[in-house]
């Protein structure tokens, strides 16, 4: 791969300074990235603007549809490269990076090409008795796009996460301008690479690399020529990018932060349930957002299933490590708070030693955790590292008051054996996503988001689409 470059107007530039790019494998440094600066935000977002005002504002849904398909194509010819950045950016194993992350960019570019190019739109006949001609009119309604749309990136999903935003956003029409994670820049500089090679109209979409506040991030939220922000990251980020956007009322989608529980049943299969939250807790080392860091089990199951669990989080070996020694840095002090307000460290809890390279990167070892009152601040907040506390239940309605006892509510996860159960808890749930007897099973065109402090506004299938269009209802006299 070339180095990182921005991509502004249909050119790749760099600027006068630039950041080391850290690799979390081993600590050292893999290259460097350049800063973006007040200006060439600002270029970004006029080349956006220009680029509504030509040929891409006029291009037809099929047209956008058929860029999007290309791009998937060109992401796919290029797999293996978007795979090896993503891994060396993030450390993530390179099976996750080839089954879930690269896959699923691919797949938001196609899924946003479907649902866009097949989307309905309403029409309404309203009788208007009194009123001349045919006493009717027609009331439908077309929807257009919002304009210059921001979209800000973290670092746990690089990919995935910012062609969630970018497909639909060019699908509805609007022109971008991306800032992924100043952590993972790789693959969104090769996404810039594929949409240059499928001419997508200069302007298009553009991508800025550089930090949050006050730098690039700030830069472009506060930017009065940007005209929606569509963030994921962390809750505390969306709050000050919620008060940059205050000041030209800027339209905000959220995916935030989140303290996800997990609700095991004694009529649930112990092992499946053991499994599935061995997944749900250290899949990427516990740094996706949907994450399970708070188990609730049952009291008849509950040692039983506490102790698999920390065994199974000890057989774990193939892991990878925290994005960064900052990051690994929180999580460790995580680790002792926990031991201060009194848990009982049933696996992990430290940092491993290996004897090679991998002790110069950032990895902490899976940590199961029992014993916390639910006041404890590791219980409450959000760690987003390979740790999950366990506590006993006794009955459903504890379960719930417990699973919704949380400033946050992104996800869930239910475990049981009896449906009528499953049916009854889910929807008591205060998240935006409930599993059932398995985690993170997606379908791209449901809902997907949170409530409370874990986000504002749903993204998937038609609720992206909708964010990044804004409806205009046009009433005929018939
Ligand atoms: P972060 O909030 O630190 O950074 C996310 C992005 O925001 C980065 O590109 C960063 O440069 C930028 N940024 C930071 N400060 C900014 C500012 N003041 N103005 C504008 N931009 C700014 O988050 P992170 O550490 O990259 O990611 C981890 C967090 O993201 C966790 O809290 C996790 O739960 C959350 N997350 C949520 C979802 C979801 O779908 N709900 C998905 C993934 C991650
Ligand atoms: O699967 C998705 O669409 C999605 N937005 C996942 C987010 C994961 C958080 O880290």
């Amino acid at each position: 791969m070339r180095g990182m470059k921005h991509y502004v107007n249909g050119v790749f530039t760099t600027t006068g300074t630039a950041f080391p790019l850290i690799s979390p494998l081993d600590g050292s440094q893999r290259g460097t990235v350049p800063e973006a600066t007040r200006e060439i935000v600002d270029a970004a977002v006029r080349a956006a603007r220009a680029a509504l005002e030509g040929p891409w504002g006029a291009a037809s849904v099929e047209e956008r549809c058929a860029y999007l398909r290309r791009i998937a194509d060109g992401i796919e010819a290029r797999f293996d490269e978007f795979v090896a950045a993503e891994v060396a950016d993030t450390g993530k194993p390179r099976d996750l990076a080839a089954t879930v992350d690269i896959p699923r960019a691919i797949a938001n570019f196609r899924a946003y090409a479907d649902l866009s190019y097949g989307r309905p739109e309403r029409a309404y006949h309203t009788r208007v008795p009194g009123w001349s001609g045919s006493g009717e009119a027609l009331n439908y309604t077309v929807r257009r796009p919002l304009g210059v749309v921001a979209v800000i990136s973290p670092w746990n999903l690089p990919l995935l996460l910012l062609t969630w935003k970018v497909a639909p956003a060019l699908a509805a029409g609007n022109a971008v301008v991306a800032k992924p994670s100043e952590e993972t820049p790789s693959t969104a500089t090769l996404l810039a690479e594929v949409i240059d090679a499928v001419r997508l109209p200069p302007g298009a979409f553009n991508l800025v690399h550089g930090h949050g506040a006050n730098a690039a991030g700030e830069f472009l939220t506060g930017h009065p020529g940007v005209d929606a922000i569509a963030f994921t990251g962390e809750s505390a980020t969306g709050s000050a990018i919620m008060r940059a956007a205050a000041d030209h009322v800027t339209p905000l989608s959220f995916e935030l932060g989140g303290k996800n529980p997990a609700v095991v049943f004694a009529d649930a299969d112990l092992d499946e349930a053991v499994e599935g939250t061995v997944r749900s807790s250290f899949t990427h080392s516990g740094q996706i957002c949907l994450c399970t860091e708070r188990v609730y089990v049952e009291r008849p199951v509950f040692a039983a299933f506490t102790a698999k669990l920390a065994e199974r989080a000890r057989e774990l070996k193939d892991y990878g490590p925290m994005i960064s020694a900052g990051h690994r840095d929180k999580v460790l002090s995580y680790y002792r708070l926990a031991v201060e307000e009194g848990a009982d460290v049933l696996a992990g809890g430290g940092v491993p030693a290996f004897g090679d390279a991998r002790d110069g990167g950032f990895y902490v070892e899976p940590t199961v955790i029992t014993g916390l009152p639910e006041d404890a601040r590791t219980v409450r907040e959000e760690v987003f590292g390979p740790i999950c506390h366990v506590a006993p239940f006794d009955d459903e309605a504890e379960a719930i008051r417990l699973a919704n006892d949380s400033p946050y509510g992104l996800a869930a996860t239910v475990w049981t054996g009896d449906l009528s159960r499953a049916h009854r808890v889910a929807p008591k749930i205060e998240a935006g996503i409930v599993w059932v007897n398995c985690w993170n099973l997606r379908d791209l065109r449901t809902p997907f988001g949170g409530v409370k402090a874990s986000g504002i506004g749903r993204e998937g299938g038609e609720y992206s689409l909708d964010f990044f269009s804004e409806p205009v209802n046009i009433c005929v006299l018939i």
